[in-house]
């Protein structure tokens, strides 16, 4: 573990740049490139990101402060990092440049002009035309990507108007973004966008054309326009907006709960104050960043006050909101009909019931049953019992299961698969990892026994004590629940002839092992009595068929009716 401080890097010479944000806090746990704090010159706002992932134990700025290079911003807790990595000294050399800092660096005409800072007092637009030279036709001025360095082929990812817009000079048209950070394009000028050239998913480099715009000799008159074409909804409902996104499930949901949000709005003719990257995150979740009250400096809407609406917006949402068009339950208050008690979900059991609800909405389930005589296995298992004892481990049937489907799965690699998300492709794994599912106090956990093809059986014995005893004291770690191929589901012990598992996806197939009875056999000659365990094997019919899963439950059944075919 080493501490690292964190400073800011080279911002092309500009000095005293004012701290607007702080995106992070002591003690969060962040990831390399992820915006630390957002200083702001007269010109241009930017983020600086962070050169590496740790944990934050001190912070040495405030908002307004003023910084330059080198400044310290904050202390990282790096764990494991080795010692040749970058000494506290040159963590500042070590940054990426934060921004391509067209604004920040000496200006050409064309740049400080789009660079204008939108909120400043002493605007000096300095429009390419004249508009005091009036003459009848309207005049159009093209509008082009500023000079931004060496930066080439920036990613548009935002267009901020459309044709008709009226926009004030400083009124942000489109927002590019490197792979380190993002940036609005001011408008020099106000009028009336007549053309756009910028598309939002493509690239833009300095010069391009953005969009031309019609002066308006009026500038106050545009002012008003422009207010009025800034209706929060507008940019709600923009067309132009394809963000990915905003078209999901989640995002319309966070979108229409804001759209009865309890947060102060703002009037429609306030300019939206916020930073590329809160823009882009509101744009994300499908929120109206117009109707949220910013609490930064100056009314900056910051990203705490873009979480706030977001946990607002959740809130809001009935939690019986129907997904995939499946109509929700009705919400019952079942107190009318007699005493009740609420009692929270564990955490454990809320991840599990989201678990299985995503299995049953995604995947196809089938469900076949077949019994397996066990009468041989269980007379040698407790024949076993005495050695089990020597060695202080328990043997029960779960083990000779396991490695009995091991051999299932290695002979049908379908089930030892899982099927990719595009549905193309089955991934067939060469490992055989098996889940065993345990009932625990605070709910069902799949503590996953690795290679059981290549472990004997007093090893899983030992083993799948072990992970129980674990998952009973909440003691398994995220490792020993991931990287199953296949669950075998045992509620023998409990009871019940027979279930339907639902799959731990994104495997292809669980075993579902019910309570083993006696009945009676036809041998050929005579009715004698067997051990016969009751199994029932649910498979993802996209992935495997009935088929192979007859092929599976033939196999499987065989090899526990003959323990000795494990060693074929
Ligand atoms: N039929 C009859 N008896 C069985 C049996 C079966 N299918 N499987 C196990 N038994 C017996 C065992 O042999 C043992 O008896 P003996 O000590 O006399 O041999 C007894 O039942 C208790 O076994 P166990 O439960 O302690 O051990 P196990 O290896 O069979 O199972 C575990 C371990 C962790 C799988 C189990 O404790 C468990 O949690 N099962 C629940 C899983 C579950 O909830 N599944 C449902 C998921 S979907 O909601």
């Amino acid at each position: 573990m080493s501490i690292e401080l964190i400073k800011v890097p080279d911002i092309g010479g500009t000095e005293g740049v004012e701290v607007v944000e702080i995106c992070v806090a002591v003690g969060d746990q962040i990831e390399a490139e992820q915006s630390l704090v957002v200083l702001e010159s007269d010109k241009a706002s930017m983020e600086v990101p962070s050169p590496m992932a740790g944990k934050v134990t001190a912070i040495e700025i405030a908002n307004g402060d003023e910084l330059s290079e080198g400044d310290v911003i904050l202390t990282l807790e790096i764990v494991g990092l080795s010692d040749e990595l970058n000494t506290a000294a040159d963590t500042a050399d070590a940054l990426p440049t934060p921004t391509p800092t067209p604004a920040l660096e000496p200006e050409p005409e064309l740049e400080s002009e789009a660079a204008t800072d939108l909120r400043s007092d002493e605007k000096n637009a300095v429009p390419r035309q004249d508009v005091s030279e009036q003459s009848s036709a309207p005049k159009i001025e093209v509008i082009s990507v500023p000079d931004m360095g060496d930066a080439e082929n920036i990613d548009v990812i935002e267009v901020c108007v459309r044709i008709g817009d009226m926009v004030t000079e400083g009124d942000s048209l489109i927002v590019l973004e490197t792979d380190k950070a993002s940036m609005e394009v001011p408008s020099p000028i106000a009028g009336r966008v007549v053309s756009l050239a910028a598309k939002e998913g493509t690239t833009a480099s300095a010069g391009m054309e953005i969009l031309q715009l019609e002066l308006v000799n009026d500038p106050a008159a545009v002012t008003q326009l422009a207010s009025f074409s800034k209706k929060p909804d507008d940019s709600f409902l923009d067309p132009m907006d394809t963000g990915s996104a905003t078209t999901s499930q989640a995002a319309n949901a966070v979108a229409s709960a804001t759209s009865s949000l309890p947060v102060e709005v703002n009037s429609p003719s306030d300019l939206v104050y916020a930073g590329p990257a809160v823009r882009r995150l509101a744009r994300e979740v499908g929120l109206d960043i117009a109707l949220i009250k910013g609490t930064g400096p100056r009314g900056r809407i910051i990203k705490d006050d873009l979480k706030l609406a977001i946990k607002e917006a959740l809130t809001a949402m009935p939690a019986t909101q129907p997904v995939s068009g499946i109509p929700a339950v009705p919400d019952i208050d079942f107190s009318k009909f007699g005493e009740v008690k609420l009692e929270s979900l564990s955490k454990i059991h809320r991840a599990t019931a989201q678990n299985m609800h995503r299995s049953w909405l995604n995947v196809p389930h089938v469900t076949q049953f077949d019994d397996a005589n066990i009468s041989d296995l269980e007379e040698f298992r407790q024949s076993l019992k005495a050695e089990a004892e020597r060695r202080g481990v328990k043997i029960t049937p779960l083990p000779f299961l396991l490695k009995a489907c091991a051999a299932a799965l290695r002979e049908n690699p379908k089930f030892n698969a899982s099927l990719h998300t595009s549905g193309h492709q089955l991934v067939y794994k060469q490992y055989v990892n098996i889940g065993i599912a345990v009932d625990t106090p605070l709910g069902l956990v799949v503590p996953v026994i690795r290679d059981v093809d290549k472990k004997s059986i007093w090893e899983l014995a030992a083993e799948t004590v072990e992970m129980a005893q674990k998952a009973k004291d909440r003691k398994l770690k995220i490792d020993d629940m991931q990287g199953g191929c296949f669950t075998v589901s045992s509620l023998g012990n409990i009871g019940g002839q027979g279930f339907t598992p639902i799959i731990n996806v994104p495997e292809v197939a669980i075993l579902g092992v019910s309570k083993l009875s006696v009945k009676p056999l036809w041998n050929g000659t005579e009715f004698v009595p067997a051990k016969m365990l009751p199994l029932s094997l649910s498979y993802d019919h996209r992935a495997i068929n009935g088929g192979d899963a007859g092929r599976f439950l033939t196999y499987l059944t065989a090899i526990l009716a003959d323990i000795r075919r494990l060693a074929l």
